[in-house]
């Protein structure tokens, strides 16, 4: 969708001009890819018209393939305005201009899905599902059990503003346990389905993805590997297959880290599946990685390159700590501009500021 972003702070009512930008949850997190060197498609469905025009011009010129993005001649792209964040709270207005835009008319049936699920990774939110009925079916489609489907990536999302229709978010944690791998806050955790006392009860109420990072805003991010009871359903031959398990160790050791910076919980050594000797493991523990501290000019945005720089890392098989810390570093740069989008650092500077250590991360 096209962004407007106000000129000068104040009320919706009050700002007298805006700038074009671009923004939409999944394109964002495309084009951080892309510019983080990967391959990357984006599909969806935009008006045939100037703004639609823009949309497939600067995605692309980001890298991201745009051939399958559909034109509709007879809905407008979607578009929407917002004011800027109160520096304290965040607490900002926006508009939005897409009900009955070519997005939420996108259905299963008129979107070339082979195109879709053709990487290594899908990525979805939980913002497309709010869009429209179809727009519902489509991501209940693409999160359905299937037999040799990319890595499927679900960003929680949570648009209060968009839940207009006979469904709630409560939706959401239907198609957050058809994935793979789930971002949350633990903010909307709470707000869109009640879930309150932190990162192990959204664990708990969501147990099947093979990872679920929860994410506590300026403090930091808890990542959920693989447990006992979830499901693998990675993609065969994929490198990234590989990587979803975390050796209990270095699991341990990093609760173990979490615990002393203030988040209580048992732990203990991870003992194996099943045996008598070994019973089942305690449940889901997490590795917690703090975020980096950063003026903030602005938060849209910085969900998305936050998950596009674990998604990065997960594609290049590093282990949990070190896909946290890329997507710290992405939301960072995406921070610390108005704008939803921010050049990503370039891989070897971000490979070289993640493997700086504990003392520079602390
Ligand atoms: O994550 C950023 C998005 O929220 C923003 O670009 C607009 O997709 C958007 C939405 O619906 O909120």
């Amino acid at each position: 969708m096209v962004t407007f972003l106000p000129s000068r702070p104040g009320r919706l009512a009050d700002v007298p001009s805006f700038d074009r930008g671009i923004g939409g949850a999944e394109s964002n997190v495309a084009c951080v890819l892309a510019a983080a060197g990967h391959s990357t498609r984006w599909v969806s469905r935009v008006g045939a018209d100037g703004f639609g025009d823009h949309l497939v011009e600067a995605i692309g010129g980001y890298g991201v393939d745009v051939s399958h993005v559909r034109r509709d001649p007879a809905r407008p792209t979607g578009i929407y305005f917002r004011t800027a964040g109160d520096r304290a709270t965040d607490a900002h207005e926006v508009a939005y201009y897409r009900a009955g835009s070519a997005a939420s008319a996108m259905t299963v049936a008129d979107l070339d899905l082979e195109a879709v699920r053709a990487g290594r990774v899908l990525h979805l939110s939980g913002i497309t599902p709010a869009l429209s009925a179809d727009c519902l079916t489509l991501i209940r489609e693409l999160t359905a059990p299937r037999p040799g489907r990319p890595l499927v990536s679900f960003d929680v999302n949570h648009r209060p503003a968009l839940w207009r229709g006979p469904h709630g978010p409560e939706v959401l944690l239907d198609l957050a346990r058809g994935a793979d791998l789930v971002f949350v806050g633990e903010d909307e955790a709470e707000e869109a389905w009640g879930i309150t006392g932190g990162p192990s009860s959204i664990r708990e109420a969501l147990p099947e993805p093979e990872l679920l990072v929860v994410k506590q805003g300026a403090h930091g991010a808890v990542a959920f590997g693989p447990t006992a009871g979830s499901r693998t359903r990675l993609p065969a031959g994929s490198r990234a297959a590989g990587a979803m398990g975390v050796p209990p160790l270095e699991r341990s050791r990093e609760w173990g880290r979490v615990g002393a910076g203030g988040t209580p919980s048992g732990g203990g050594t991870p003992q194996a599946p099943g045996s008598a000797t070994h019973p089942r493991p305690a449940p889901a523990q997490g590795t917690y990685e703090p975020a980096l501290e950063v003026d903030v000019v602005a938060t849209t945005g910085a969900g998305d390159a936050f998950a596009a720089g674990f998604l990065s890392a997960t594609l290049r098989d590093l282990p949990l700590r070190d896909r946290l810390r890329h997507g710290h570093l992405m939301a960072a740069a995406a921070l610390t501009t108005p704008g939803d989008l921010a050049p990503p650092p370039p891989r070897a500077l971000a490979d070289r500021l993640v493997a700086l250590g504990d003392t520079a991360w602390g």
